[in-house]
């Protein structure tokens, strides 16, 4: 009885140490200036990981901050929300599109977009919706696009 007991302990560790090996760390930085000149920017404004992913928001810049945009996270999906100048670290497990802002510069285009799994995200419509400041339309529009492409 002891025996098993100690070999299921050992699965469980096993398990759990297997979890992390799989999950990739992405980084997206906060910037001033993004690398193609435009100024207020996540870079990369658009990424797509694997359920399980960690994405990193990295303050590089001062005075920005993320917060997800609650109203059109995917169904079941945590909201996150950062203060200025503060890395945020999210692990993000349900699959679909993970709108993201930056509140001081939503009027300059600050928003961003992560995909969660394969495919066209099922709130994807839901990001479509959400009311935004022109420029921050425009650029999530962009991000948009990318979502809905193969
Ligand atoms: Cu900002």
């Amino acid at each position: 009885m002891k025996a098993i007991g100690k070999q299921l302990a050992g699965a469980a560790l096993l398990a759990m140490l297997a979890a992390p090996a799989f999950a990739a760390e992405h980084e997206i930085k906060m910037l001033n200036k993004g690398s193609d000149g435009e100024t207020m920017v996540f870079e990369p404004s658009f990424l797509r990981i694997a359920p399980g992913d960690t994405v990193v928001f990295v303050p590089t810049d001062k005075s920005h901050q993320v917060d997800a945009v609650k109203e059109a996270l995917p169904e079941g999906a945590e909201e996150f929300k950062g203060k200025l100048n503060q890395a945020v670290s999210v692990t993000l497990t349900i699959p679909g599109a993970y709108p993201v802002k930056c509140i001081p510069h939503l009027g300059m285009g600050m928003v961003g977009l992560i995909v969660v799994g394969d495919g066209v995200p099922d709130n994807l419509e839901q990001v479509k919706s959400i009311r935004l400041p022109k420029k921050s339309k425009d650029r999530l529009a962009a991000d948009i696009a990318k979502a809905e492409a193969p």
